[in-house]
């Protein structure tokens, strides 16, 4: 990770001022003033409730074998990936302490829980990393319920590997389904993750390149639930059942397009959020986009659940649907796509409170690669970190308007908060390229430093983001 905007001396006072100085009765005296603007508006504070759940999860380097004839040394969760579903109910009490045996800092960031900015996870600006050796714990409730995953937020530690699943069951789901698969699409880096040094990527044949487009990672496949295609995991269904599909678009620069082969898909979920149920027969989501989709089982045989990468030529990732009474046959593929799920099909089922009619501040921002010889990625022409903080009041209805100067997509993820896109309510949306423009309204309900940056691992390493600063 880049060094921060932020001193290390100014970000102890800050998290000191929230823990320490709480208990001293003197957090309204946060020292943390910026140059452009008031002071800073401290983080709620974390939960000191006993937690309901306690699990240790232990970063260490590790074998994993995603098919038969292939093995490599990853980075993992518990010697797990993808690393070990969390699962918990909604409302619930969380308390997982982070063991880091790897060689190197770590911190993991709860991906679309809104949770106190003191253990949202990101390096330098809501904790110091964690130095190897050494133990965090993150507490919070869990909530809302809905899909996410959780990751590494230190440079390109995602693409290691360090990911998994974090499920927040709701208590009264508004779809019925008799069970549930959880589907993690990844796409699979072998060895070390480099920032291309001039424009390509290191090692990497593959990717259009030039000062304008981008390169691709080296990637040797596309995975789902760590396997790749020629050892594909099978979903077992039961004719007449409904069964909940929930999936992660975990992979850390590909944009997925999703289809189960002989049936449709009825969205229920968009980055966890209730929606009307919407059915198509395909999806497409970014790195950090999660769906919930229920399939009706009413089409018995052996069916391919496909990922394909819309900006890779990688085979794509594969698992199995198989009906109990079928068995042994080949699957067979899906058809091609006819009726693909758009944004503008997603209405949320509860409104977003606080961003109704003309927001109280508005950031007109671009999204375009840098105009340096080296590999960066810019908002409004700023590489995080020497990039202004967005500056906030509590309290407000904020609106980022997005343009896409570059020819590729960017999945732009803000971190604390819900936004509401159309009549969406998401935390991570695609801001097409070739000027695509993209809105989003949210309510600054939750006080802290976040990260507003794409969720493409590789664009955000080289400068694609801002941090959301509330001050007074
Ligand atoms: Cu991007």
């Amino acid at each position: 990770m880049r060094s921060t905007g932020f001193s290390r001396r100014k970000l102890l006072q800050l998290t000191g001022a929230t823990t320490l100085g709480a208990l001293a009765g003197c957090s309204d005296q946060l020292p943390g003033t910026d140059d452009s603007g008031g002071q800073e508006v401290p983080p709620r504070s974390t939960v000191t409730a006993e937690p309901d759940t306690s699990v240790s999860l232990t970063a260490a380097s590790g074998t994993i074998r995603p098919a038969a004839d292939t093995s490599t040394s990853n980075w993992m969760y518990e010697n797990q990936f993808p690393g070990p579903e969390l699962r918990v109910q909604e409302g619930d009490v969380l308390s997982v302490e982070l063991a880091n045996e790897l060689q190197a800092e770590t911190t993991i960031h709860w991906h679309g829980v809104p949770v106190p900015n003191p253990v949202d996870g990101v390096p330098g600006v809501t904790q110091d990393p964690v130095d190897s050796g050494d133990t965090f714990t993150y507490t919070y409730r869990a909530e809302p319920a809905g899909t996410y995953f959780y990751h590494s937020h230190v440079g390109l530690q995602l693409d290691r590997g360090l990911l998994g699943p974090l499920i927040v069951e709701e208590r009264d789901p508004h779809v019925e389904y008799d069970r549930e698969y959880v589907v993690i699409v990844d796409d699979y880096l072998p060895g070390e993750p480099e920032l291309p040094s001039d424009g390509r990527m290191g090692g990497g044949i593959g990717g259009r390149g030039g000062m304008m487009g981008d390169v691709r990672p080296p990637y040797e496949g596309l995975l789902i639930n760590g396997r790749l295609p020629e050892n594909p995991q099978t979903f077992e269904v039961r004719e007449g059942e409904r069964i909940r599909f929930r999936f992660v678009n975990a992979g850390s620069a590909t944009v997925f397009g999703v289809r189960i082969a002989g049936h449709e898909m009825t969205v229920t979920h968009a980055d966890g959020r209730p929606v009307d149920p919407v059915d198509v027969d395909s999806f497409v989501f970014g790195a950090g986009e999660r769906y919930d989709a229920v399939v009706e089982a009413t089409n018995p045989g052996t069916w391919a659940l496909r990922a394909d990468a819309l900006d890779g030529t990688e085979p794509p990732a594969r698992a199995i649907v198989e009906y109990e009474s079928a068995g042994g046959v080949s699957p067979q593929r899906p058809s091609p796509a006819s009726n693909q799920l758009r944004y503008g099909d997603l209405r949320s089922i509860a409104s977003l409170d606080g961003v109704s009619g003309d927001p109280d501040r508005t950031f007109d921002l671009t999204l375009s690669r840098g105009r340096a010889r080296s590999y960066t990625w810019t908002i409004d022409g700023q590489a995080y970190p020497d990039a202004d903080p967005l500056q906030v009041r509590a309290g407000e209805h904020v609106r980022i308007r997005m343009s896409n100067l570059s020819p590729v997509v960017h999945p732009m993820h803000l971190h604390g908060h819900f936004f509401q896109v159309g009549n969406a309510i998401k935390d991570t949306v695609i801001v097409p390229g070739h000027r695509g423009q993209v809105t989003i309204d949210f309510y600054t309900d939750n006080p802290g430093r976040w990260l507003f940056h794409c969720h493409n691992l590789y664009h955000l390493d080289a400068g694609m983001a801002r941090v959301v600063t509330y001050v007074e």
